[in-house]
């Protein structure tokens, strides 16, 4: 019952109640010292900085509550169509100033803060960021849902909520060394528990039939045992539009019939065990990027999400009674890979045994819900489950996915009669090298579009990986071309470069990127040229101080900056930009180059390896053995130098983009499905140079031949040397400086003079190289040639960052959300 005043209606009162505070300097720290007091349990003199990172987070939510509260209560009154974005991976980086720059309150804050005698800066850095996410596909999907909520769309991103994200990379003599990351263990202000809203979810056992009420044979499913999933909710909110978005991450928690009936057996240990057995499945993120890892655990945190979070859309954000038949006005699914890809038999299940629906019209409906998004080329990389392991865990999917299998596969054999080598190529279910499911095929057959992630990527997503499903269905497959949040990656992390805008075009910018195109006149003004170079050169220096503070680098301001950050793996080459370092050292050492006549280069690497790639470990190993060894040598002061900063993440990122002059893209042609962090350098200014790989191919088109150093074999001459059959050490043996170049790894140069250290590495360049690095590294060289005399002129260089910049705009993730509204999904913005 409601207390108080009758004169005032409820839902006023309800409005009133989550009337955000002034956003005012008093207002803010009013809210701000309350929270400190009264949420905190402290007094202003006794808190600690972690007591004021907190404070201050929830003094932030409040003034984005109202919205949330609304977007939320207007979803209700008037539905549209939403995005359910399904996604295992949530890459988000620090929360605290993307919630400030998108309800505007830098200024209000900063302000407040200092009158209470706080900085903002030592309270940001305060925050742990949620990693949870990998690389390129985790911050994807975490710049997508930032668009959509900035575009006003309704979207609910649906993931894990992992206690340990992506592992903390140490090194130890030079070695990656993994640290649990405990981004929970200090609070985490930025989320909220619906313990109220769980979802059980079942597993194993086995299905049964039996003969219903009506008559009908049906299906059930005899679980074995089961968990709960608890929601965590996040606020996601648009760039100042008042709209809040939700993105819910599911946590693992054991059912209390499940250890209630252990107890009652009177064993307490076992029971503990069996909890702690069903936490598990939220504990970590797998550490692996563009590789699946085929392990039951999983599967079960697969399935884990997408159930509840079906079962949440289809019964809680729906209302219980509503009409499924009508589902697909009201919910579109995106796949982010093949990882949420269970949710179509899962949905299915809920149809056919759960709602009672027919077959036909189950899959009618399951068909209209979902698409599917490829991120990969690499034949291994696409997910197949053992059908052993498929049938014990979900026994009851297993028998769904077999029945869409066979009706479909009979209507290949119906339009193709006789083909049954196609019909072999096409199966959801795999008979070699074991039966296991196609999870690529499955998304395919039950989606309603079929998109690659840039043009090159989609079409050999058609030619190469999926020819078959292209051939019978090519109005199925379609391109997006990622993108980026130009709110985190250009307007937070580079305020000198947007305050330079801003000025020269006004802030339209921020929402609408392709007016970036009018900065293109002022790359020919010779001011506008050298205000842009001393931006630069600003950060840089911020990056110089940030290496020596959190790594202990000590790093000239001047030298070109050459930038390598992404995850470590053998198709992104590494492995050749070391080549390259190791040649220039090797022309100054052996004197055939004077140091003097080398154009500056500072180089700088990011990357975590995962943890059982042992090859990309032990590449990790000769960076810092190759940097410590140029770094430590007098004649190469001020010339050459490597840092290689530990644990590169999207923090650390925001500082190194916007510093960097030279963007390394050099993945072989035909590997890199899109990459993301070409086109954050390119809008921050850097030049990149690159192979004709995933997006890089857009890049150039958009920036210009001029204003981009292209160089490597094309796909087509990758597949035919392949084809060919490519012996790498013939490249050895024709280039004398690459012959230097290894022979002086080999022989222990970097490894005190231990021939045995790198062993592995060269022998794996020379005599298997799957990436063709040698092939690529005479033309890799000839480029860096080329980028050394285009860097010598400083105003051409310049002007060239700037062109990249204006023509930058089409890779605003707001322009890759509006094309898969117009493409895929067709839902509406809210006003
Ligand atoms: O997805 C990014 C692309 O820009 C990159 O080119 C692509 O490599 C990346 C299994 C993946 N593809 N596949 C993965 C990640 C985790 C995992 O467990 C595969 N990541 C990509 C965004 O489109």
């Amino acid at each position: 019952p409601v207390k108080g005043p009758r004169s005032v209606p409820t839902h006023e009162r309800a409005l009133e109640a989550v009337r955000a505070p002034a956003a005012d300097v008093d207002g803010f720290v009013r809210e701000f010292l309350r929270e400190l007091n009264f949420g905190q349990g402290v007094s202003l003199a006794r808190a600690t900085v972690n007591d004021q990172y907190l404070a201050l987070a929830r003094t932030v939510r409040h003034y984005l509550m109202a919205r949330w509260l609304e977007a939320i209560a207007h979803q209700r009154r008037e539905p549209v169509k939403a995005v359910g974005y399904l996604s295992a991976e949530y890459l988000l980086g620090r929360q605290l100033d993307n919630a400030l720059l998108a309800a505007d309150l830098e200024g209000v804050v900063t302000d407040g803060l200092a009158q209470c005698g706080l900085s903002l800066d030592t309270l940001r850095e305060q925050e742990e960021e949620p990693g949870l996410g990998n690389g390129g596909l985790g911050r994807l999907a975490a710049c997508f849902i930032d668009s959509l909520a900035t575009l006003s769309v309704p979207c609910i991103g649906y993931g894990i909520r992992y206690e340990y994200g992506i592992f903390r990379q140490t090194f130890v003599d030079g070695r990656q060394v993994e640290q649990p990351d405990t981004w929970l263990a200090l609070g985490s202000p930025w989320e909220f528990p619906h313990p109220e809203s769980s979802q059980p979810v079942n597993f194993a056992g086995h299905t049964e039939t039996f003969v219903d009420d009506d008559g009908s044979e049906r299906t059930r499913w005899v679980p074995e045992w089961g968990v709960i999933g608890v929601p965590y909710n996040y606020m996601v909110p648009g760039y100042r539009n008042g709209r809040v978005n939700t993105l819910r991450l599911w946590s693992a928690q054991a059912t209390k019939a499940f250890d209630l009936s252990i107890f009652n057996g009177g064993d307490y240990v076992d029971a503990v065990r069996a909890q702690t057995f069903a936490e598990n499945i939220s504990k970590v993120l797998y550490p692996e990027d563009s590789t699946p890892q085929g392990k039951e655990l999983r599967l079960q945190q697969q399935y884990f999400f997408v159930a509840c979070s079906l079962a949440d859309f289809m019964f809680e954000v729906l209302d219980k009674d509503f009409d499924l038949t009508r589902l697909p006005e009201r919910i579109v699914f995106q796949l982010n890979d093949t990882h949420p890809v269970i949710a179509v038999p899962e949905m299915m299940r809920l149809l056919v045994d759960v709602k009672k629906l027919p077959w036909d019209q189950a899959w009618e409906i399951t068909r209209q819900c979902f698409n599917y998004t490829c991120h990969t080329l690499l034949p291994e990389a696409l997910e197949v489950w053992p059908v052993d392991l498929l049938r014990r865990l979900l026994p009851r999917h297993y028998e769904i996915i077999d029945r869409i299998n066979a009706e479909f596969l009979a209507d290949v054999r119906a339009r193709f009669p006789g083909d049954e080598m196609m019909v072999r190529r096409m199966s959801i279910i795999s008979d070699y090298p074991e039966r296991g499911v196609r999870m690529a095929h499955l998304a395919t057959v039950a989606s309603g579009r079929v998109n690659g992630v840039a043009e090159l990527h989609s079409q050999l997503l058609r030619d190469k990986v999926l020819p078959d499903f292209s051939r019978i269905w090519p109005e199925k497959f379609t391109n997006v071309t990622n993108g980026v949040t130009p709110r985190r990656f250009l307007r937070h992390a580079n305020p000198s470069l947007s305050g330079l805008i801003t000025e020269a075009i006004g802030d339209g910018w921020v929402t609408d990127l392709d007016k970036l195109q009018e900065l293109e006149p002022l790359a020919g003004d010779a001011s506008f040229r050298a205000r842009f170079r001393e931006v630069k050169r600003a950060n840089k220096s911020r990056l110089v101080n940030l290496l020596r503070e959190r790594d202990g680098y000590e790093l000239p301001v001047e030298p070109m900056l050459d930038v390598m950050v992404k995850r470590l793996h053998e198709y992104k080459r590494q492995s050749l930009k070391l080549l390259h370092i190791v040649t220039l050292y090797d022309r100054i050492a052996s004197g055939r180059v004077a140091a003097s006549q080398i154009q500056p280069r500072t180089f700088v690497f990011g990357a975590k390896a995962a943890p059982g790639y042992w090859m990309a470990k032990e590449t990790i190993h000769l960076i810092n053995a190759v940097a410590s060894t140029v770094n430590s040598d007098p004649a190469l002061e001020g010339v050459l130098h490597v840092a290689f900063p530990a644990n590169y993440n999207v923090t650390l990122a925001e500082t190194l983009i916007p510093a960097a002059d030279l963007s390394e893209q050099i993945s072989l042609a035909g590997k890199e499905a899109s990459g993301t962090g070409n086109m954050k350098f390119a809008l921050n200014g850097a030049l990149t140079i690159g192979t004709d790989d995933g997006a890089n191919v857009e890049i150039r088109r958009l920036v210009g031949e001029d204003n981009f150093f292209l160089f490597g074999l094309l796909e087509p001459e990758v597949a035919d040397l392949s084809a060919q059959g490519y012996v790498p050490s013939s490249f050895y043996e024709s280039d004398d400086e690459l012959k230097r170049a290894l022979d002086l790894i080999a022989a222990g140069a970097f490894s005190g003079g231990n021939p045995d250290t790198f062993a592995p590495v060269v022998s794996n360049l020379l005599h298997e190289d799957r990436f063709m690095a040698l092939a690529d590294y005479r033309a890799y060289l000839d480029a860096q040639a080329r980028v050394d005399a285009a860097y010598a002129d400083q105003d051409a260089w310049s002007r060239s960052a700037i062109l990249n910049v204006a023509r930058c705009g089409f890779f605003s993730s707001d322009r890759s959300m509006r094309d898969y509204i117009d493409r895929i999904w067709h839902t509406d913005p809210v006003s």
